[in-house]
């Protein structure tokens, strides 16, 4: 429903929303209790289907239920590893903040795109150590999320632009940096953002302006790694067109993907809690933060593969 978007917030409320579940019903078995807890962690899971952050979150608080040997200690467990991933993801939304507010060059007119909690608060940092002019943000049809961001940097004391998204690269050649959220990294270190992103990171590529990510280290997506892909959310044409211009027009299929894929050969810099990294090093991400080990599984593979 979009009453909760964005993909920190969404892997916060997931974990805040399992605790809850977790806490308010009685259970007199640990197999009970488990089972019950994946149920719920499918469901939200389901909700929205691109941001890794989610299943991430979901998987960080279930992991510490499974390796629970009573119900007492997995109940404990479920708190401690929900509390633990909510502190996590906003101090990282505060390293993060730091760490690419260095990143942005001086006295730096920026472009951001859609509403991303850790691009805004990079933002208003640079802005706070007099490193931002000026920005620029987009409008983000069709829920106009660009909204939300004009109205945190003006709130901030930025002096904001407000532009259509295809008047992006109209605007390009006045920008020093592009600057973006992520609501997933691939082990390639291609960055899926909402639509309309990789247009603007073309467009900064061609005229030679650095395109940054700021993400939390768990939206990065270890299941590329088996050549999984991230699924595109497509949401409701109504979104786009009323239903009374779309009877008008019968012939034509209104079409709303959500997100697209950024090519990391557009990206200049992926700025995490463990510091801005090449797109390339997204694997050593996976496998350093994510503790997503690549010999465990092969090994593993080979075994369910010996015949
Ligand atoms: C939001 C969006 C944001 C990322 C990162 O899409 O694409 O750029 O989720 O946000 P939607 P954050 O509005 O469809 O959820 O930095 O807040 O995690």
């Amino acid at each position: 429903m979009m009453e909760i978007r964005g993909a920190g917030r969404i892997a916060r409320t997931a974990a805040a929303e399992l605790r809850e579940h977790g806490s308010s019903l009685r259970y007199t078995t640990l197999e009970d209790f488990r089972r019950e807890m994946h149920r719920a962690a499918a469901v939200l899971t389901e909700t929205r289907p691109t941001a890794v952050s989610l299943p991430n979150a979901v998987r960080f608080v279930i992991s510490r239920i499974d390796a629970s040997e009573s119900l007492e200690e997995a109940q404990a467990a479920l708190v401690e590893s929900a509390d633990d991933f909510i502190a996590r993801s906003r101090q990282a939304v505060e390293m993060i903040a730091e760490f690419g507010s260095r990143a942005i060059p001086e006295d730096s007119v920026i472009m951001t795109h859609c509403n991303s909690e850790v691009a805004v608060a990079t933002t208003i940092k640079a802005w706070e150590k007099g490193r931002v002019r000026e920005a620029f943000v987009t409008e983000v049809r069709p829920r106009n999320q660009g909204y939300i961001t004009a109205k945190a940097l003006s709130d901030a004391g930025i002096p904001t632009n407000f532009i259509v998204d295809s008047a992006a690269r109209y605007f390009m050649r006045d920008i020093d940096a592009v600057i973006t959220g992520a609501d997933a990294v691939t082990a390639g270190g291609a960055v899926v953002n909402k639509i309309g992103t990789s247009q603007i990171a073309l467009a900064a590529h061609e005229a030679r302006v650095p395109f940054i990510v700021t993400t939390e280290t768990y939206k990065f997506a270890p299941g590329t790694l088996l050549g999984e892909r991230i699924p595109i959310e497509e949401r409701a044409p109504q979104e786009v067109v009323d239903d009374e211009i779309a009877g008008m027009m019968p012939n034509v299929r209104v079409r709303n993907p959500a997100f697209d894929v950024t090519p990391a050969a557009y990206i200049d810099m992926i700025v995490t809690e463990a510091g801005g990294i090449p797109p390339g090093m997204a694997y050593v991400i996976i496998r350093d933060y994510l503790g997503w080990n690549c010999g465990e599984w092969q090994k593993n593979f080979l075994i369910d593969h010996q015949e």
